[in-house]
């Protein structure tokens, strides 16, 4: 992996909002200073999806961004996507990276300390763990795990973590402090009335921009 991971993923919906279009939602995202764009999107032929990732990585080449794409290695192949990220059930991680190799970011998805153990043994580049809080945006999320649970993984698996589920402003520091590399959001920012600004908020509160020195 040549790139460090970004600490802020926005994961675009347009299921639980259908205003903006996954291209749309990336460009605002990446406007509020989102540092990853995960396209997600479950259903819809393969074409239909290599044509949106396609657009996708070019936005977020232009705006510095990152560009994964979750579930599909194929569409991410075809984007030349920066990197894939994989659930339990997807594509196995290390066959993966036999097929994309070092260069290209493997994340795996965990909802458990064991799960996440498993990514790192098959050598996933970062893990995304949860829910850590309840969500809505998951059909078939299992329960929330809670910042204990983040912690001991975060302590147990040496990997940057990626804290994912029901994160929002109100909780997302506690996430951090807990030692998370980052957050992954859905909707605290797709389906917000300005998905620009609250990616800005989350970033702002999060991570701010240092200011600029200026040199008498
Ligand atoms: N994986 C675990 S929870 C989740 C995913 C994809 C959904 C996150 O969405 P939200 O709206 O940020 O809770
Ligand atoms: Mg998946």
């Amino acid at each position: 992996m040549i790139q460090e991971i970004g600490r802020f993923h926005v994961l675009t919906d347009t299921v639980l909002q259908s205003r903006f279009s996954h291209v749309e939602l990336a460009e605002m995202a990446i406007a509020g200073g989102a540092h990853v764009i995960q396209f997600r999107q479950k259903q819809g032929s393969t074409r239909e999806l290599t044509a949106i990732a396609k657009k996708m990585k070019r936005v977020c080449a232009d705006g510095g961004a990152a560009f994964i794409v979750n579930d599909r290695i194929d569409v991410a192949m075809a984007a030349r996507a920066d990197g894939v990220h994989l659930g339990q059930d997807d594509f196995p991680i290390s066959f993966a990276r036999k097929l994309l190799g070092k260069d290209t970011i493997i994340g795996g998805s965990a909802a458990t300390l064991e799960e996440a153990r498993k990514c790192l043994s098959e050598g996933a580049d970062y893990v995304g763990f949860g829910p850590v809080f309840p969500t809505g945006s998951k059909d078939d999320a299992g329960p929330a795990s809670g910042i204990e649970t983040l912690k001991k993984v975060v302590e147990a698996v040496p990997v940057p973590i990626i804290a994912i589920g029901g994160i929002g402003l109100e909780n997302a520091p506690a996430v951090v402090k807990a030692g998370a590399h980052g957050i992954a959001v859905i909707s605290a920012v797709c389906c917000q009335k300005d998905p620009r600004k609250a990616a800005q908020a989350l970033r702002e509160l999060l991570w701010p921009t240092p200011p600029k020195e200026t040199h008498a």
